[in-house]
């Protein structure tokens, strides 16, 4: 089973968050990266999810060329010094579920993408996808995620469920159950609720071609089970918060914070003090949410864009606080 979480104690890492899509932005800290391995001051380039997924024109949307060149760096330079992080928008594909925000639908347009590029790039990608890890913790103290703590991954009970997560044992389960059903009655059900036909649906959510596809289903089995799965709800959870957006507000959120540090210090190479991660937009390129974390923007969340930066993180020198990084931000726009 994959290990969600790496342990970092040595080495500098190069931290960047939320590229969504912008192959411009990317190759800039792509550039960045091998320029500063190349002086010996920066050993990782890690990739804090949300790499996919551009809101701007189709034409703009690199999604898939720079996963592919991240697998790609990966494989060149060594699986220590390239990694990424799973973000809340790589999540959706591996389970076949939509994603959108309000009129912006994220998700078909990347499925077109990977079934242009055929069946063997999208058995890549999603295995890519599938294996991604979740965190990772430093011996500085530092541990990095996509978007922070929630309270549902501060509990001791789901750290153990986290560290060893299985998408594909929650897809077998869903699966099982749903060879079970009655397949044209969901169907009929979800068109009623829908209002839609559901190939519709599907050659549109899932960029299929018709019914013999064996994706076909994957829309309506992965919506009949998501929201009564509590692995994926923990999943969910832990890849959706919004932090101290969400219910509760800025002081709950502190709190939250410091009691995810506490319960994930169990095991880590260090006692974990702060944390860093990006998902949220902020003013300028960070913002220090609290003394526990520090949120970053490298591109799409940063305003403007060009503010959005790069954190330099030694992972083996200690910190005491999230504010102790922002004199490590780098930026690749000035
Ligand atoms: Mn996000």
């Amino acid at each position: 089973m994959t290990d969600r979480v790496l342990d970092w104690t040595d080495g500098v890492a190069m931290v960047v968050t939320d590229l969504h899509g912008d192959g411009d932005a990317f190759a800039a800290y792509r550039d960045r990266f091998l320029s500063l391995r190349s002086q010996g001051a920066a050993d990782r380039l890690l990739l804090c999810g949300d790499v996919i997924h551009g809101d701007g024109p189709a034409h703009r949307d690199e999604s898939l060329s720079i996963l592919l060149e991240v697998i790609r760096l990966q494989e060149d330079l060594g699986p220590e010094a390239v990694v990424m992080l799973l973000g809340n928008h790589e999540l959706p594909h591996i389970y076949g579920l939509p994603l959108s925000r309000g009129s912006i639908e994220y998700t078909p347009r990347f499925e077109v993408s990977l079934s242009q590029a055929g069946g063997a790039v999208r058995s890549q990608v999603l295995a890519f996808l599938e294996a991604l890890p979740f965190f990772v913790r430093t011996a500085a103290g530092v541990m990095v995620t996509h978007c922070g703590a929630s309270r549902m991954a501060a509990l001791p009970h789901s750290r153990q469920r986290l560290l060893s997560f299985s998408h594909q044992e929650v897809l077998r389960r869903w699966e099982a159950a749903f060879s079970q059903e009655d397949t044209e009655m969901l169907r009929r059900g979800y068109e009623k609720s829908a209002r839609v036909d559901y190939e519709q649906d599907a050659r549109h959510y899932l960029a299929v071609q018709g019914p013999q596809d064996p994706r076909y289903w994957h829309l309506l089995r992965s919506l009949s089970y998501n929201r009564n799965d509590p692995d994926f709800g923990l999943l969910w959870e832990t890849f959706f918060t919004r932090n101290e957006q969400d219910s509760g507000g800025e002081g709950a959120y502190r709190e939250t914070a410091s009691r995810f540090l506490e319960v994930w210090s169990a095991g880590a190479p260090a006692p974990q003090k702060a944390l860093v991660a990006g998902h949220i937009a902020v003013h300028g390129g960070y913002h220090l949410v609290n003394p526990h974390h520090l949120r970053i923007a490298s591109w799409a969340h940063a305003h403007p864009r060009e503010a959005g930066v790069y954190l330099l993180l030694d992972c083996a020198a200690p910190v005491d606080s999230a504010a102790d990084l922002i004199s490590h931000l780098g930026s690749v726009f000035v």
